[in-house]
């Protein structure tokens, strides 16, 4: 059996692997990380890795697991160290990522991961626990209060569930310590994604105490942030082809593209890295910059995951290699791009350039079924508002509802080629609710127009929209995703 990758093999790695570069020893945790996921460790702990070795030793992590134990077994038999591998075509760069201190599983450890969330030494709290892990409705942002988790944390925070849940205990215990509060960055495709956050936090924290949800809208800091870098989920074959390049295997590796961007809010509570010195942007104004990244990558990677996934298409860049599914991406994008006020810095058409390119790296095999997850809660991001800012401009929504009406079609969890799948997505039973009984697509479209949780009322009754879906849904039904977009 290989062994695995620890602190007393690195040493023996090839020398074209690169390990972290400081005394582990000295690093204290200066950063609670809520959900350590693949992006997490792709994105953010490569940022505060590179502070680490550049000497600023305060910006060690310490990494939670919302759910399941999965990442601790990966990490903490490791010493907490795994692979960052960066591919492009053929080239793979590896670089040893050390910032992980430990992991805490937070349902079998509740209380110690609020104890490390009162750490003086914690300034930071970021996050990645997927657009549904905040509970908030995606339609409006409100806090699913009857929710069973969100139930019991506005009950009592003795033992908490929720991510809000367990950053407002974490603040209660530094406000009653004197400690100011942390900085916390949420580093989710939500759309505000600071501005949801705080508003998730501040109503929890107004349940227990007012005086605390006080303190922390006064002193408490949530910035915006955009965050980008593709990231799909690690394969047990990816696993074993780095366990023969390394010589160790690596359950914790992850693989990404070179490309990484991370825009925040300059608005912190307290001590920092010098983030841009390590690349990342800091602005008063985060807002351009996240409106674009969701309506151009994110909005074409919903309408590929599901055009594709109906197809059969397996990978992101199958489908951009074809010349129908390009032309969709472009035209998709042509019109999301007149809803956008670029900032001073993002040349879209470079942009959408780029953006072409990545998604053709085809040594990434990203998944359309991964990106197809949790589509209730990326739609009106990635979708909708951009249908609704074209609507209201009076414009046409010709291929943006294309890529809806694929969403709806997925909803029936069968393919173009009659398999069926299980729809991944916390709204599931609904959509599911919906359609039953429904006999034809413009029964389908009105029936789904009708949750109000995805579809904004306005959205929902704009004649034109629903006619355009049905006539794309209708056609995705009779001749397929393939057919529709040649
Ligand atoms: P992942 O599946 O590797 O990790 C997801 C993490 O979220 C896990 O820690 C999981 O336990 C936690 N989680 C899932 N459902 C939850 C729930 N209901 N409540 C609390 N925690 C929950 O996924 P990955 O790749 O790390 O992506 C996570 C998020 O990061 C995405 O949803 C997205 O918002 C953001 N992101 C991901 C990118 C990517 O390319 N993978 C790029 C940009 C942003
Ligand atoms: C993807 C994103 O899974 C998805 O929904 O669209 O995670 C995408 O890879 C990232 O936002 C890229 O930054």
């Amino acid at each position: 059996m290989t062994d695995r990758l620890s602190l007393s093999n690195l040493s023996s790695l090839p020398a074209a692997v690169t390990p972290p570069p400081y005394d582990r020893e000295a690093v204290r945790a200066g950063v609670v990380h809520l959900g350590i996921g693949a992006f997490h460790r792709a994105h953010q702990a490569a940022v505060f890795d590179a502070a680490l070795a550049d000497g600023d030793l305060r910006w060690g992590i310490l990494g939670v697991s919302l759910r399941s134990p999965g990442v601790r077994d990966q990490m903490v038999p490791q010493d907490g160290l795994y692979s960052l591998v960066v591919r492009q075509g053929d080239e793979q760069r590896v670089r040893i990522i050390g910032a992980t201190q430990d992991v805490l599983v937070a349902p079998e450890s509740p209380v110690a991961v609020v104890e490390a969330l009162a750490s003086p030494d914690v300034h930071i709290v970021t996050l990645t626990v997927t657009e549904k892990g905040y509970r908030l409705d995606p339609a409006t942002g409100a806090l699913l209060e009857q929710e069973e988790d969100v139930a019991s944390d506005l009950a009592s925070l003795a033992a908490p569930r929720t991510a809000p849940g367990f950053l407002v205990a974490g603040l209660a215990r530094r406000r009653e310590a004197g400690l100011p509060p942390f900085t916390a960055i949420s580093c989710d495709n939500l759309p505000h994604n600071g501005r949801r956050l705080r508003q998730a936090v501040l109503t929890m924290a107004e349940r227990h105490d007012p005086a605390l949800a006080e303190w922390i809208d006064r002193h408490g800091a949530f910035p915006q942030t955009m965050v980008d870098r593709i990231v799909p989920a690690t394969t047990p074959d990816d696993i074993a082809a780095l366990a023969i390049q390394l010589g160790v295997e690596d359950q914790a590796m992850v693989k990404a593209e070179p490309f990484s961007q991370w825009v925040i809010e300059d608005s912190f509570a307290s001590e920092r890295p010098d983030f841009a010195r390590f690349g990342v942007q800091l602005t008063g104004d985060v807002a351009p910059w996240e409106e674009a990244k969701l309506r151009l990558l994110n909005g074409a990677h919903s309408g590929i995951a599901y055009l594709g996934g109906l197809a059969g298409i397996e990978f992101v860049h199958q489908f951009v290699a074809r010349p129908e599914g390009r032309r969709f991406v472009e035209r998709l994008w042509d019109e999301a791009q007149t809803t956008l006020d670029p900032p001073a810095g993002l040349d879209i058409a470079a942009y959408r350039g780029e953006l072409m390119t990545r998604f053709s790296n085809s040594a990434l095999q990203h998944r359309t079924r991964q990106i197809a997850m949790d589509g209730s809660q990326k739609l009106p991001q990635r979708l909708l508002a951009t249908i609704a800012a074209r609507r209201a401009a009076g414009l046409e929504v010709e291929t943006l509802a294309l890529a809806v009406a694929a969403w709806m079609r997925w909803q029936g969890g069968v393919d173009d080629a009659g398999a069926t799948f299980t729809v991944d997505d916390p709204l599931a039973a609904r959509t599911a609710a919906a359609l039953a009984g429904c006999g034809s697509a413009a029964e389908r479209v009105a029936a789904l127009l009708a949750i109000d949780a995805i579809f904004p009322p306005a959205l929902a009754a704009d004649e034109l929209v629903r006619s355009t879906l049905t006539r794309h849904l209708e056609r995705l039904e009779s001749t397929g995703a393939l057919a529709v977009l040649a």
